[in-house]
């Protein structure tokens, strides 16, 4: 489904890329599938990168944020109502370059029990098996800070993360904190996180989005990818003028 061909080398490899074109890769998210179940997933050839977390952690606003559309990711006032694996695909039509995966959210307690131990195989299954999975985002509700679920699952990939799976934990609704209690919830979720990366991101503020976006590129685009890679970003939404 990916036609990437490596782009050649024309220079040394930036450390990131830019902001701007990070976000208009961002913007190239559409949707291409939803799933039930692990094995009805269509087998990508492309990194994949999940977003985990507790209902109402604030994931579909996050990837709405992160994608520039409202309506990708669906965002509610009543939690617990995602039960799909939903695909997104990243990067120009016909080249896709990744894929984000929109992982049900777990923790809600009016969710019946069989419910909660249906998706906990599910969730579990996912990240011990899926091929092809690049990273994870795990968004967390900072006046939660990683809860006994977050931790669980940590524990369920630390096996993966050990072998260079890519993990970030992302505070989410900064804006409802203060300087100091960002300071502090950060310094405590990096120990729990035990090593692993941790943000701080607001969609109300967009605090963390570009630097967000620029990591997610970075893991679909390993620093052994050729320096011209970067030309495989599509173009920022505003055309160029002509050159003369
Ligand atoms: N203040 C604030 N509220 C947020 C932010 N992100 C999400 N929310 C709110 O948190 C609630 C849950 O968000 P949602 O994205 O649906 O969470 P999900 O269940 O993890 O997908 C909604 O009422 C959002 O408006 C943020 O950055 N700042
Ligand atoms: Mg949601």
């Amino acid at each position: 489904m990916t036609n990437l061909s490596p782009a050649p080398a024309t220079g040394t490899l930036p450390p990131a890329i830019d902001a701007k074109l990070a976000m208009g890769w961002m913007h190239t998210a559409r949707f291409l599938t939803t799933a039930a179940q692990l094995h009805h997933l269509p087998d990508i050839t492309v990194p994949e990168i999940a977003f985990v977390g507790r209902s109402n952690a604030g994931k579909s606003t996050c990837i709405n944020t992160l994608t520039q559309q409202k309506q990708l990711a669906f965002a509610s006032k009543k939690p617990g109502r995602t039960q799909h694996i939903n695909l997104f695909a990243l990067g120009k039509q016909g080249v896709t370059d990744a894929v984000l995966a929109d992982l049900p959210g777990y923790g809600y307690a009016a969710v019946s029990r069989s419910d909660k131990q249906r998706w906990q195989a599910v969730m579990a299954n996912y990240l011990v098996s899926r091929q092809g999975l690049t990273g994870i985002v795990l968004l967390c509700d900072p006046r939660l800070g990683m809860t006994e679920l977050d931790e669980a699952l940590l524990e369920v990939v630390r096996p993966r993360v050990e072998q260079g799976l890519k993990f970030l934990v992302l505070l989410t609704k900064a804006d409802k904190l203060t300087r100091s209690e960002q300071a502090k919830v950060l310094s405590i979720t990096r120990l729990q996180a035990g090593g692993g990366e941790v943000k701080m991101f607001s969609a109300l503020k967009k605090q963390g989005v570009d630097e967000v976006a620029q990591l997610l590129w970075q893991w679909s685009h390993p620093a052994t990818a050729p320096a011209g890679a970067a030309a495989n970003a599509p173009a920022p939404e505003e055309p160029e003028p002509p050159q003369p």
